[in-house]
């Protein structure tokens, strides 16, 4: 392993030798940036005994550490350390913006942002590409204090380009990789945000999620995600895939430090259609927005019944029976935690969920159109890309992109339909959505059964409720024990699965149950702390002792 020795070389290159003796000193009263919550980090910057400038210092020099590895971070914010002496200014004037103010955070580099740093999905067609705005998650960010500290690398184009890429790679920001065991295959399409959540490259990132690219990174990361219910979180300006399924969301290694991101990054926003449908956004409901801080409570698996749909949850075999044994320890969490565990609550049309090809219809339906929407926007276009395939042409012409190597068979397969989003063919495929994940899916277990939420390996959760918008959370469950075998992924250039590689435990539920599922999570959390129990092999070092004062 390079570990150590890489470390110790970066480490000595970057500070100086009293900085890798200081670690070992480290005052009780500094937070260890590995696990920093939000709160510890809050609290020593009301103490005075950190600056927001120093968290930026510290979160930048733990990325230059451990990113010519991991290769999870593209660009840094030259403006980061500005925008954090303002925030330091305002604090030092007793103005506090809320629980994020002076916090860096990283986002994915398909959420826009109106400054120096490029939104490009990982593809050179979008690099130097101006937008009239910050995206809306971006404009929130920022308005509740957080510092934007960076971009965050992914899956090209967030996994919708080609058929025999690898998860994490993108032309702009090369091949990520997780810090779990060497060549860690990240998963995707939000690998970079996962990574560095995990590692403690900033107090916590935003990823965004078509089908699995929060929950799926997250788990794999040691980490918690939450995908919310679409139209939740705005996708003004984030480079789409599809409006129907499409949400961005928190990856943050608590529950609540995730939590906290949610609550800032929700509302309706006239950008987004979609989020008019938020039921305490309307005067006319008598629902009140939710705290999703104050859901966090010991008790709140208290009195729930949670399912578990064991015809969604795939074979144990012997390759993945440590996910198994785990969930299985996890029911008797939830059960000891207050909650009724309700077993075999099946999805009853889960067989034709399986053999439908609908979701790729509705993805490939908006593909096109909604990504044209987006490069609308641009004030400046460098590459002249208007359309999907001008962005397909571009992709087998700049070598870059390493074309042919990669494919464009998502390109393709979506620019072969006939048929566009607003066409009965793609309306008649989400209906058939609808019903799978609906009536023939979650939506119908947990009537059926009368449940609060179902609870399954995070590994099966995600594509049900894709294709109704509904909300999942992933909590730490586990690692695979050191007899795992290795095995690569198809492309033979990443380890898939091996030995500390995480897994995680999800929740899911009805629209807009958020709030619930964030308790139920923290319940978890709260009583197994599985995430401080897996250690990455690779780590950064510098930590805030380095760098206060200097
Ligand atoms: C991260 O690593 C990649 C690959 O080495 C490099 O190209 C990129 O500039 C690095 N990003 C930062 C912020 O250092
Ligand atoms: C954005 O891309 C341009 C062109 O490659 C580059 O010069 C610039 O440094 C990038 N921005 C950041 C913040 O890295
Ligand atoms: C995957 O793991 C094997 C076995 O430990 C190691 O030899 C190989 O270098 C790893 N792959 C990568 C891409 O690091
Ligand atoms: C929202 O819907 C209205 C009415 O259909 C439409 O005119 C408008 O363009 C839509 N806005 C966005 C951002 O999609
Ligand atoms: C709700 O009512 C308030 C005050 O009457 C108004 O300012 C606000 O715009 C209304 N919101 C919506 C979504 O109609
Ligand atoms: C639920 O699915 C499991 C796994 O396929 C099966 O063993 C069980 O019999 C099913 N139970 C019901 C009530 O359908
Ligand atoms: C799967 O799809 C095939 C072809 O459309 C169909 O013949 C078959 O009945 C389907 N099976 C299920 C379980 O839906
Ligand atoms: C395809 O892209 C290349 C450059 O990458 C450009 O020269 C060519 O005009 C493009 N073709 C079309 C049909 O847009
Ligand atoms: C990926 O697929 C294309 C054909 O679509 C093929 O030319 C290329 O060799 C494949 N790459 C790998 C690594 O298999
Ligand atoms: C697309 O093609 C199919 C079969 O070739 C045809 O039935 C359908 O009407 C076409 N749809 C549109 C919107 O042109
Ligand atoms: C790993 O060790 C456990 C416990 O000794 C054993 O049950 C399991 O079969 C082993 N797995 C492999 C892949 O060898
Ligand atoms: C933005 C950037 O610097 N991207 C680089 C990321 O890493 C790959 C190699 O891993 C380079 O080719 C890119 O230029």
């Amino acid at each position: 392993m390079v570990s150590s020795w890489f470390l110790l070389r970066a480490l000595a290159i970057f500070a100086p030798l009293t900085s890798v003796l200081g670690q070992y000193d480290t005052p009780a009263h500094l937070p260890l940036l590995l696990d920093a919550t939000a709160e510890e980090l809050t609290a020593g910057l009301d103490a005075g005994d950190f600056t927001s400038v120093d968290l930026v210092n510290a979160y930048v020099g733990r990325i230059l550490q451990v990113n010519s590895t991991l290769h999870m971070v593209t660009e840094i914010n030259p403006d980061a350390w500005t925008i954090a002496k303002e925030l330091d200014e305002e604090r030092a004037q007793g103005k506090c913006r809320g629980p994020l103010h002076g916090l860096p955070i990283l986002i994915k580099n398909n959420i826009g942002t109106a400054d120096e740093m490029n939104n490009t999905a990982g593809s050179w067609s979008l690099v130097g590409a101006r937008l009239p705005r910050d995206s809306t998650l971006a404009a929130k960010l920022r308005a509740a204090g957080a510092i934007l500290l960076g971009k965050t690398n992914l899956s090209q184009w967030a996994n919708y380009r080609s058929s025999n890429s690898s998860n994490g790679w993108s032309a702009y920001g090369g091949q990520t990789y997780g810090a779990y065991y060497p060549g860690q295959d990240p998963s995707g399409s939000s690998s970079g945000s996962g990574v560095s959540a995990s590692l403690g490259l900033a107090f916590g990132t935003l990823g965004t999620e078509t089908d699995g690219s929060i929950i799926s990174p997250s788990q794999q990361n040691n980490i918690v995600g939450i995908k919310p219910t679409v139209g939740l979180t705005s996708r003004s300006l984030v480079i789409p895939i599809s409006e129907h399924q499409d949400s961005p969301g928190p990856m943050a290694r608590t529950v609540k430090d995730a939590a906290y991101i949610l609550q800032a990054i929700v509302g309706p926003d006239q950008y987004d259609n979609y989020t008019t449908a938020i039921p305490w956004a309307s005067n006319a409901s008598n629902v009140s927005e939710p705290d999703y801080v104050a859901a966090c409570t010991f008790d709140a698996l208290k009195g729930k019944r949670i399912g578990v749909p064991r015809n969604a949850i795939g074979r144990r075999t012997a390759s993945t029976a440590p996910i198994y044994d785990a969930f299985e320890a996890a029911l008797s969490v939830l059960r000891e935690a207050g909650a009724t565990v309700v077993d075999n609550t099946n999805y009853t049309a889960y067989a034709e969920y399986l053999n439908s090809t609908a979701e790729g219809t509705v993805l490939d339906a908006d593909f096109a159109p909604d990504l044209a929407a987006y490069l609308s926007e641009l004030i400046y276009n460098p590459q002249g890309v208007e359309t999907l395939a001008d962005v397909r042409n571009f992709t087998r012409t700049f070598p870059l992109e390493d074309y042919p190597d990669r494919n464009t068979a998502d390109f393709d397969e979506a620019l072969a339909l006939n048929f566009t989003n607003t066409d009965y063919e793609a309306w008649q495929a989400y209906e058939e959505d609808l019903y799978l994940g609906g009536e023939g899916g979650l939506l119908g277990a947990l009537s059926t059964y009368n449940l609060d939420a179902v609870v399954v390996p995070a590994d099966y959760a995600s594509g049900i409720s894709a294709i109704i918008g509904g909300p999942v959370i992933t909590v730490p469950l586990g690692a695979f024990p050191s007899n795992t075998t290795v095995v690569t992924n198809r492309r033979g250039d990443l380890n898939a699965t091996a030995p500390n590689i995480p897994f995680g435990l999800a929740f899911a539920g009805a629209l807009w149950s958020e709030a619930d599922l964030i308790g139920f999570a923290y319940a978890y959390e709260q009583r197994t702390n599985v995430r401080k129990k897996v250690h990455p092999y690779i780590e950064a070092t510098i930590e805030l002792v380095d760098v206060v004062g200097s």
